[in-house]
């Protein structure tokens, strides 16, 4: 009778990998599409701390021409925006990029994404890490609400 031998688990190395930090992450990401393609459109999403504080540098993506970092504030009763080169994003908290508020203006955005329904964002951070992250891309519906402030709209630019 042969015997023979039961191949041993790799579960101490599987193991090993749980004693690494908790990374940061970005979820829930959706680009609102500009209804006219001179304007630019907006982007959204959360980011969640991991166990470590860092910082968001920037978003890249292949499927438009620019992405900048923005954020927006009343002033005088008027809502403006302006530029921002990095968010803080500490340890197990969550900063969302949010219509009102800090939000991704994307220049641009190329016809075969908006075909497809979705585009990739790369998040930079300052802790080295690049995050991948689909976004799904709504287009301007006939449903789009007609009286609320937009932050779409970048006359202030
Ligand atoms: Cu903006």
């Amino acid at each position: 009778m042969r015997s023979y031998f039961t191949p041993i688990l790799l579960a101490p190395l599987a193991l090993a990998a749980c004693g690494d930090p908790a990374p940061t992450y970005v979820d829930q990401a959706w680009v609102r599409l500009s209804p006219n393609k001179d304007m630019p459109s907006s982007g959204y999403f959360i980011a969640h701390g991991g166990d470590a504080d860092t910082a968001l540098r920037g978003v890249l993506t292949d499927y438009a021409l620019k992405v900048e970092m923005h954020e927006s504030m009343s002033e005088g009763g008027k809502m403006t925006m302006k530029p921002i080169e990095s968010v803080p994003i500490p340890a197990k908290s969550k900063v969302a990029f949010a219509p009102g508020g800090k939000h991704l203006m994307l220049w641009g955005v190329n016809d075969t994404a908006i075909g497809r329904g979705k585009m990739t964002l790369t998040f930079l951070l300052a802790n080295g890490d690049r995050l991948l992250v689909d976004a799904i891309i709504e287009k301007p519906g006939a449903a789009a609400p007609a009286s609320a402030p937009s932050p779409d709209d970048h006359k202030a630019h």
